[in-house]
């Protein structure tokens, strides 16, 4: 048995978003969003499910904070929705979705449990949706706009602030392949979609703090993963630099770097005739805070049917597998370590027993500093049951939990300062397409009743929260 331990100021927490666990999809003045438009067109997702009531978390929030009381948890990542907020997505604000939001983070902060508010989870409104939605850059500017009013409101609370959830997500798998809200097909709309995203954390970054009532940190949350060859052969290791770049370095490299390798595609170069504008990549380059949300590692060969990359991903045999996806822990520490050679640690071309950067240190003359770094999602879903006692025995996830964070440690010990790491999901919910049938929880879900009931690994991560660490 070997015993690791965590540095004392180690963030343990979950996360969990807006519309996979509020519900009250039309109650108390909440527009619509581009979310519940797709899930109420037949075909979207599986079963016919919606969010309509998903856990409910809208109206149990108070039973909730308390199971995160009881599970230890230092912090609670959670999304609001912008039209719970912002009913039209611009213009008249909308008091109980405020009021909603006051009552959340009040509940959390008497439990002594860290708000980590994440401004956007994909919830468009259907209201900007209908003027063109993330295609448009003028969403964009009401982005900045709906996070300065956030700020002004719970700032004087808040301090830790993300701007983005997977934008590469929202971006691609709702406007380039379409499983997504708001259903696109058209790869050039994905390309529109991601730059405007990551423009408007850029404009939110700094209409926040201007406005903010103590100094904040504002970061964002980007879905990572290692890409490696099916093969040895030349053609699939090129197509795993193709995607790599499609995958990582264009969402790393803009906040990172303030450059973007979009040009490397053909529809990049598109782009950036059309759609960006001098001094955009500049206003993405600021985070205090790198999110991380890893799950799996991408396999691909070389196929030139497929657009953009000419590379597709194959799933090899005698892996072990999800669900979902291949389930690779060796990959967190791929990530972590990647992040920080390629990004903060030039000099230094293989082992980093010690970084030439700190966190919070000044990167260049632009003011651009070194941000905090955490994996802020990281979870499996697993078809669990409850037992004969009335327990949930879900020691595949508890062996996925263990497995990961070794390697998060293991990168630790590499020197990657990683500041905390947030479970994915508290609670079991509503898996975007995907409905119901994926259950990510801690806490299991009785979807008849909405009864909550702690699983053997929110138990054990429980534990391991108390004891900063575990044997393994
Ligand atoms: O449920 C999602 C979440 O919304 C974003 N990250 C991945 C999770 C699991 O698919």
């Amino acid at each position: 048995m070997e015993k690791i331990t965590f540095p004392k100021d180690f963030i343990w927490g979950c996360a969990a978003s807006a519309y996979q666990v509020e519900g009250a999809w039309n109650e108390a003045g909440k527009g619509p969003s581009i979310w519940d438009t797709f899930v109420h067109t037949p075909g979207k997702i599986a079963n016919g499910e919606t969010g309509d009531i998903t856990v409910d978390h809208y109206h149990r929030y108070k039973e909730d904070v308390a199971l995160m009381k009881e599970l230890g948890l230092d912090a609670y990542r959670f999304s609001t929705a912008w039209a719970r907020v912002l009913p039209e997505g611009t213009g008249t604000a909308n008091q109980a979705g405020l009021d909603f939001y006051d009552r959340l983070v009040d509940e959390l902060l008497k439990q002594k449990i860290e708000p980590y508010l994440c401004l956007f989870h994909w919830d468009l409104p259907q209201a900007l949706q209908d003027k063109g939605g993330w295609t448009s850059r003028d969403t964009a500017y009401a982005f900045a706009d709906y996070a300065q009013l956030l700020t002004r409101h719970l700032s004087d609370r808040v301090k830790v602030w993300m701007t983005h959830n997977e934008p590469w997500v929202a971006a691609m798998a709702g406007h380039f392949s379409g499983e997504h809200a708001p259903g696109l097909n058209e790869p050039l709309a994905g390309f529109k979609a991601l730059h405007h995203i990551f423009l408007s954390h850029g404009l939110a970054a700094e209409a926040m703090r201007a406005s903010a009532k103590q100094p904040l940190k504002v970061g964002i949350t980007l879905n990572l993963n290692p890409v490696h060859p099916a093969s040895e052969s030349k053609r699939d290791r090129e197509a795993v630099k193709r995607m790599d770049t499609a995958l990582n370095r264009l969402q790393l490299d803009p906040f990172l770097k303030g450059t973007s390798p979009v040009q490397d595609f053909a529809l990049g170069k598109i782009l950036n005739k059309s759609i960006v504008q001098p001094g955009d990549l500049e206003k993405m380059h600021t985070l205090d805070i790198l999110g991380i949300n890893y799950y799996t590692r991408t396999v691909v060969k070389y196929d030139r049917k497929f657009p953009v990359v000419a590379a597709v991903q194959v799933q090899p045999e005698g892996n072990e597998y999800s669900g979902m996806w291949e389930i690779y822990p060796e990959g967190i520490y791929e990530v972590l370590t990647r992040v920080w050679k390629d990004y903060f640690s030039p000099l230094h071309a293989g082992l980093m027993p010690a970084s030439p950067r700190s966190v919070g240190e000044k990167v260049d003359d632009s003011g651009v500093k070194v941000p905090e770094i955490m994996i802020t999602e990281n979870g499996i879903p697993v078809p669990d049951g409850v037992d004969y006692d009335g327990r949930i025995r879900d020691e595949r996830r508890i062996r996925y939990i263990c497995n990961h964070l070794v390697q998060v440690h293991r990168a630790m010990e590499a020197g990657v300062p990683v500041k905390g790491y947030f479970h994915w999901s508290l609670m079991d919910n509503f898996e975007w397409a995907l409905g119901y049938g994926p259950r990510f929880g801690l806490i299991y879900i009785d979807y008849k009743t909405l009864d909550r009931t702690i699983k053997d690994s929110g138990l054990w991560f429980a534990k391991v929260i108390q004891d900063n660490g575990f044997e393994y």
